[in-house]
């Protein structure tokens, strides 16, 4: 019988599934039966955002935390598809670092050609899983968002690419309940214009507080304070922005920090991180993990160590993103048509310690980056995915954080060199600071929004 293949969610790491099984079938191999549940309209996951906050259209928690003015906070050659460059689909170079629609039409190129819509169930949400371990069937029930009906389907084996940045990790704290001002997490942020003129608290130090701090900053915020639990980013910021440790409690407007020192806001902006939530599988197969480059439990971050029919894409934290959910996509499709033969139970133990053995072990960010390095390549070399440098990608993750550090307002504006093509990047018409139009068409066309024109 045709392997019956399942796949939830149709963002980047669904697609990279589809894409994956698309490549085998075009060098002649039989692919199996591959079936696709997309609970929003479109494909795209994150990239395909929405103006709602809470709830959808559909009444589902709305997916994606992305929001306007979001532009690309790695370089788009660290994340390029080697079988479909940015050359190719935009026919010219462009920047190093597009806003988010232009990613979003990158995304949707690639598998436009390869034609795989055909297998994705728009509008059509995972309720359910049962694991028949006499059958070593995955029974899945769906929810057809526009008429109510639920299905069972059954598959041979499941991948879950449903994203783990969409269900916010929102800490309680002291007084916050009678903060006068607006309190929001950062899935729920769709833009700062309306921060002109405020004073804003933002809560954590990672990629959330750092991009919606400059984001606000940049559309003319008062002031930006962000506070850290552990380490301050320790980037130079403009004047008007510092960080402080942890808030330990609100009085009113006031926030109180560790060091005793306090501030009054307008708003607070929790960028307290997300959940690994897979509320459509029974807790046995559901993935609980802090946001971390290697999640325990799964051998090559892929395959799920108790049921080897099961598998996740994307459920580490990323430096790579696009290529990286391909090399894994391509990995789990030859585990699941057996072209890769997997090793015992405790030999995939003994290889998901040593990985996390060394990720425990990581000094810094610039080894952090050669780690995830060295994860991707253990996968390509494993599949036929078409190889790339990834040596020279690691050096572009080193030299981006780099430029952030030298300078977290203009580092949108450095250009950095296609491992795939060996294309340069163009310079942007506008510098990223002065961009306030972040639709593709002005992207691609202009005019300049710099003062100057983009002359200098
Ligand atoms: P997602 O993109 O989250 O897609 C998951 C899909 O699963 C969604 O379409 C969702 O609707 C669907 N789904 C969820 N639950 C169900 C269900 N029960 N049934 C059916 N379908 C379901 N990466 C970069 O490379 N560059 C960036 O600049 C960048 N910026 C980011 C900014 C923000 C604010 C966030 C949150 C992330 C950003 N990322 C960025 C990382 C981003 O997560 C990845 O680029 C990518 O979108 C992950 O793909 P994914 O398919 O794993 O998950
Ligand atoms: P993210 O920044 O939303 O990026 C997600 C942060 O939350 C850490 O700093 C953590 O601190 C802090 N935190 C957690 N619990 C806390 C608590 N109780 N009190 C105080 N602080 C707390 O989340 P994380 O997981 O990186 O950091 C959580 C993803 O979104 C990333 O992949 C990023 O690439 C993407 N993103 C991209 C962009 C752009 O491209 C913008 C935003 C987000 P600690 O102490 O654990 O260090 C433009």
């Amino acid at each position: 019988m045709t392997l019956r293949v399942g796949i939830i969610g149709a963002g980047p790491s669904g697609l990279a599934q589809l894409r994956a099984f698309e490549s085998a079938r075009q060098k002649g191999a039989d692919i199996p039966e591959i079936l696709c549940f997309e609970k929003q309209s479109d494909w795209g996951g994150q990239w395909n955002n929405s103006w709602r906050i809470g709830l959808d259209g559909s009444g589902e928690p709305v997916h994606s935390s992305m929001y306007r003015h979001l532009w690309s906070n790695g370089p788009k050659e660290c994340l390029e598809f080697s079988d479909y460059s940015f050359d190719e689909h935009f026919g010219r170079p462009i920047s190093s670092f597009p806003p988010r629609e232009v990613l979003f039409d990158y995304i949707k190129g690639r598998v436009e050609k390869s034609d795989v819509r055909k297998y994705v169930r728009f509008n059509t949400v995972a309720r359910h899983t049962t694991y028949n371990e006499a059958t070593q069937e995955f029974t899945v029930t769906v929810e057809d968002l526009k008429t109510n009906l639920t299905e069972t389907h059954v598959f041979d084996k499941l991948v879950v690419s449903t994203g783990h940045f969409h269900v916010p990790s929102a800490p309680e704290f002291k007084g916050i309940k009678t903060f006068p001002g607006e309190v929001l997490h950062a899935h729920d942020f769709r833009g700062a214009e309306r921060f002109y003129g405020k004073n804003l608290l933002m809560i954590g130090s990672s990629y959330s507080a750092e991009d919606i701090g400059m984001q606000s900053h940049k559309m003319g915020a008062a002031s930006i304070t962000l506070s850290y639990r552990t380490a301050p980013m320790g980037y130079h910021w403009p004047a008007n922005t510092v960080e402080r440790p942890l808030v330990t409690h609100f009085l009113g407007p006031t926030a109180h920090f560790s060091d005793g020192t306090q501030g009054d806001f307008d708003a607070v902006v929790l960028c307290t991180g997300y959940q690994h939530k897979y509320p459509f599988l029974p807790s046995e197969m559901s993935l609980k993990s802090p946001n971390v480059l290697y999640p325990g439990n799964l051998y090559k971050g892929v395959v799920w160590q108790q049921n080897t029919n099961l598998f996740y894409l994307g459920a580490q934290d990323q430096y790579y993103t696009f290529n990286m959910f391909d090399a894994q996509a391509w990995f789990a499709r030859d585990v699941m048509t057996g072209a890769i033969d997997l090793p015992s139970l405790a030999d995939r133990e003994a290889d998901i310690q040593l990985w996390l053995k060394r990720q425990a072990a990581l000094p810094d960010h610039d080894a952090e980056a050669d780690f995830q390095t060295d994860y991707l390549r253990e996968l390509i070399d494993a599949t036929d995915y078409p190889p790339f440098d990834l040596d020279a990608v690691s050096q572009l993750f080193k030299d981006w954080m780099r430029h952030k550090h030298d300078d977290i307002l203009g580092y949108r504006d450095m250009l950095h060199r296609s491992v795939v093509t060996g294309t340069m990047a163009t310079k942007h018409h506008t510098r990223w600071l002065n961009a306030m139009d972040d639709s593709m068409e002005r992207y691609l066309n202009g005019p300049s929004q710099d003062a100057d024109n983009g002359a200098t």
